[in-house]
C-alpha cells in the first residue's frame, strides 16, 4: 500500500471510530436517562380540568366573605379535602378587626406533608372572597361581593391539584400548604388592612418556631392573557426563589407568560410571610406596573367563566416541577 493510501484508510478509520464512539456515549447516556437512579422522583402531571374543577368546587358555594354560611362551608370543604390527600390539618382560628370595626371569623388551613422533616417548602394561597366589588364601573355593583374565581379560587385550585398529586406520589421534601383567611377584606386607604390571616400566621406560626426553605404564593394565576412578573417584594426578599421559578417557567416554554420585565410593588400575603416568618417567599401575581391587576379585578366579572385552563395549567406545571426537582 502506498503511504498516501495508508494515510486515507487511517483517516478514514480514525473517524469511523470517532463516529462510534459518539453513538455509543448517545446511547449510553440514553440508557441512564431510561433508568434514572432510585431516588428519582418523576414529575407528575398537573391536570388542569381537575384544578378547573376545584375552581368550580369553590365558586358553587357563592362568595367565601368571612362570617358568610358560604365561608363557612368552603372552609370545611377545603379541610375535608386537604385530609383526604392525606394531610394533617391544622386550622388556625382567629377573630382579626377589619378596617371598618367588622371582626371577621377567620380561619387560616394549613395542610401539611412530612411534617417532621426539616427539609420542607411551602405553598400559599388566600382562600376568601372580598365583600365589595368596589372596582366594578358600575357603582350599583359595589355592594356586591366578589365571587373571586380568580382572586382566590385559583390559587387554592391548583394547590388542591397538587395535593392530589402529593397523595400519589410523594415529592422528596415536606411540603405545607398554607390557604390564608381575610386577605382581602381591605381598604386600600388603610395601611396593613389587607392580608390579616398571613398577618395573624406570621406572629402565630401553626407550629412553633416553622420553618422552610421558602415559600411560593399564588393569587390571581387562572385568568385570561395572564401576565406574571417578579414583583418588588419578592425580588427584594427571595431573589433567588424567583429566578429559580421564572428559569423554570421559561425552560418549560412558559416565557410568554412569566415575563422578565419587571412586576410593580405589590403587598400581598407574602410581604407578611418575609417581614414576620423570616421565611423567603415570592408571589406569582398577575399584576404589572403601568397596568395593575386583570380588568376583572374586584369586580362582578371575576367568575368562573372568565377562568382560564391553559392559565391555570402553566402555573400548576411550572410549580409542580419545582416541588417534585427539588432534593
Ligand atoms: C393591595 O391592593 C394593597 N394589595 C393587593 C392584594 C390583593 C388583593 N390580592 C388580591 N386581592
Ligand atoms: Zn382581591
Amino acid at each position: 500500500m502506498e503511504k498516501k493510501n495508508l494515510v486515507i484508510v487511517s483517516l478514514t478509520c480514525l473517524v469511523a471510530c470517532l463516529m462510534l464512539a459518539c453513538q455509543r456515549s448517545t446511547a449510553s447516556s440514553e440508557a441512564a436517562d431510561a433508568a434514572p437512579n432510585k431516588t428519582e422522583v418523576a414529575v407528575p402531571a398537573f391536570n388542569a380540568d381537575s384544578c378547573y374543577a376545584f375552581v368550580k368546587q369553590q365558586t358553587d358555594f357563592g362568595a367565601r366573605v368571612p362570617n358568610s354560611s358560604a365561608h363557612v362551608a368552603c372552609g370545611n370543604y377545603l379541610v375535608h379535602v386537604l385530609t383526604r390527600y392525606g394531610a394533617q390539618v391544622i386550622e388556625q382560628k382567629a377573630n382579626l378587626t377589619a378596617y371598618n370595626g367588622a371582626v371577621l371569623q377567620s380561619r387560616n388551613i394549613i395542610a401539611s406533608w412530612q411534617p417532621q422533616n426539616p427539609n420542607r417548602i411551602f405553598l400559599c394561597a388566600h382562600w376568601d372572597s372580598r365583600h365589595t366589588c368596589d372596582e366594578d364601573v358600575n357603582p350599583a355593583n359595589h355592594t356586591q361581593p366578589v365571587m373571586g374565581a380568580n382572586d382566590g379560587a385559583s390559587g387554592v385550585a391548583v394547590l388542591l391539584e397538587i395535593a392530589r398529586l402529593v397523595a400519589q406520589t410523594a415529592p422528596h421534601v415536606g411540603l405545607d400548604i398554607i390557604l390564608f383567611d381575610s386577605e382581602d377584606y381591605g381598604n386600600s386607604d388603610v395601611d396593613h388592612s389587607f392580608c390579616l390571616g398571613s398577618q395573624y400566621w406570621g406572629k402565630n406560626p401553626h407550629v412553633p418556631s416553622y420553618s422552610a426553605r421558602f415559600g411560593i404564593l399564588l393569587d390571581m394565576v387562572g385568568g385570561k392573557n395572564p401576565v406574571f412578573a417578579k414583583d418588588q417584594v419578592s425580588i427584594h426578599f427571595a431573589p433567588d426563589v424567583a429566578n429559580m421559578v421564572w428559569n423554570k417557567a421559561a425552560q418549560l416554554g412558559y416565557g410568554n407568560v412569566f415575563v422578565s420585565t419587571p412586576g410593580g410593588g405589590v403587598i400581598d400575603d407574602h410581604y407578611y410571610v418575609n417581614l414576620l416568618a423570616n421565611i423567603p417567599c415570592i408571589d406569582i401575581i398577575h399584576y404589572r406596573e403601568g397596568v395593575g391587576f386583570p380588568d376583572t379585578w374586584h369586580t362582578t366579572h371575576d367568575v368562573l367563566e372568565n377562568i382560564d385552563k391553559s392559565t391555570l395549567h402553566a402555573v400548576g406545571t411550572v410549580v409542580t416541577h419545582v416541588l417534585y426537582e427539588l432534593k
